[in-house]
């Protein structure tokens, strides 16, 4: 039986629907907490962590009024302490639990020409020592993910070798992924450009595949939505990575121009309901299968733990639509090679409301069905604002 139109699911799909975004997990990232900006100027805001503890507080706030953000990602050095498992039972307490560890090797001058693919062995040594040091975090913080990122790349043609740097990264990534427990992974993130100009060394998800390829099982890519040219169907890039079994997960995030890391959504609510179209048809989205989804966003102008709880729910909502598309009438329109038909069906559930449903979702788990109104009014910010005036914040980089 095929629904009479996604606006009013069976009771059947209902239930589906629901239990399947009650599973729904969306990670938070610990820089997202902290001040960030543009190369031109970072605006602090008010209540802004100073601590890695502090931002475990905010990301354990955000899982209160959405129950579906249980672990924040941790970023090092940025995030460094002295005792990871303090920290990793600091958040237990909270409700919380350590996400991916990202490995941060961009912000030591000794990278000018990149970390694991730099001409100077030294300075490779270096970024493994980083690697290896993220992979024995994760085993104190719980953690089931290292994320990379290289900013590693080159700004001329003839700078350096771009053969013999694919090398020098493969051996970066096999020294890190030797050390890895049977119960962790490696996600390899890609980027187009930027800071490097003329090649990245991880420019494209056919490169980050290849590596994760050579490494092994245990070695998957990440796609950042908002490291690609513009136009990019990253939907595409979903279903044939999912397909090959090397999906590890997403930074969420959206762009109009370039790495804007807006709130996921914003830009283009309709990429990221046809990316989750590709993740509920492969039934991927429980958190079985493995996939990853997590936030990776900069709120430089608006209020930060707000536009979290936001970007939670735009995930939740694109999820909830990409539920409700009919798959037994797109399978037959599709089969049936009626392209208005499967065009429509993905169309409909596109262009039903779901916030009541969401709502209902909500209700149900205990929470205030309005998570962003719930936290304006539950004292939080004024809280923060009071406690955490002085002091260093937290910045994006500090
Ligand atoms: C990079 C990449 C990484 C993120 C840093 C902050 O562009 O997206 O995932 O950790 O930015
Ligand atoms: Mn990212």
């Amino acid at each position: 039986m095929t629904d009479p139109s996604p606006a009013t699911p069976s009771p059947a799909t209902r239930t589906r629907v629901l239990d399947a975004l009650r599973q729904q997990r969306v990670e938070t990232a610990s820089w997202a907490y902290a001040n960030s900006g543009t190369r031109f100027k970072v605006f602090p805001q008010q209540g802004v962590p100073r601590t890695p503890e502090e931002k475990v507080d905010d990301a354990a706030t955000v899982h209160r009024f959405t129950a579906v953000a249980p672990t924040v990602a941790l970023h090092i050095p940025w995030d460094r302490v002295e005792d990871y498992g303090a920290l990793a039972r600091y958040a237990a307490e909270r409700g919380l639990a350590l996400g991916a560890i990202n490995a941060n090797v961009f912000q030591d001058n000794d990278y000018k020409l990149g970390s694991v693919t730099n001409p100077d062995p030294g300075v490779r040594r270096k970024a493994i020592g980083h690697l290896v040091e993220c992979v024995e975090i994760a085993t104190q913080t719980g953690s089931r993910d290292i994320k990379l990122w290289f900013a590693d790349g080159t700004n001329y043609p003839g700078q350096d070798d771009i053969a013999d740097r694919q090398e020098r990264l493969a051996v970066a990534l096999r020294e890190a992924y030797d050390r890895l427990a049977d119960d962790q992974r490696i996600l390899l993130e890609y980027k187009l450009f930027e800071p490097a100009f003329y090649t990245m060394d991880v420019p494209d998800w056919g490169t980050a595949y290849l590596h994760c390829v050579e490494l092994g099982p245990r070695a998957q890519v990440v796609i950042d939505t908002g490291h690609h040219a513009p136009g990019t169907n990253i939907e595409f890039i979903v279903a044939v990575l999912l397909r090959a079994g090397k999906l590890g997960g997403f930074d969420f995030n959206s762009r109009f121009y370039a790495d804007d890391d807006l709130m996921v959504g914003s830009a283009d609510p309709f990429q990221l309901f046809r990316i989750l179209h590709e993740i509920v048809r492969a039934d991927a989205l429980r958190p079985a299968a493995g996939i990853a989804f997590m936030l990776d966003q900069c709120h430089n102008i608006e209020a930060k733990i707000p536009a979290i709880i936001r970007s939670v729910m735009n995930v939740q909502e694109a999820t909830a639509k990409a539920l409700l598309v009919d798959a037994a009438a797109l399978a037959a329109a599709q089969r049936a090679g009626d392209v208005l038909a499967a065009n429509a069906v993905l169309m409909d559930a596109y262009n039903t409301d779901v916030r009541p449903l969401l709502a209902d979702l909500r209700a149900d788990m205990g929470l205030d069905p309005d998570p962003i109104g719930a936290y304006a009014r539950s004292g939080y910010q004024e809280k923060i604002n009071t406690e955490r005036a002085g002091g260093q914040q937290a910045g994006w980089g500090a």
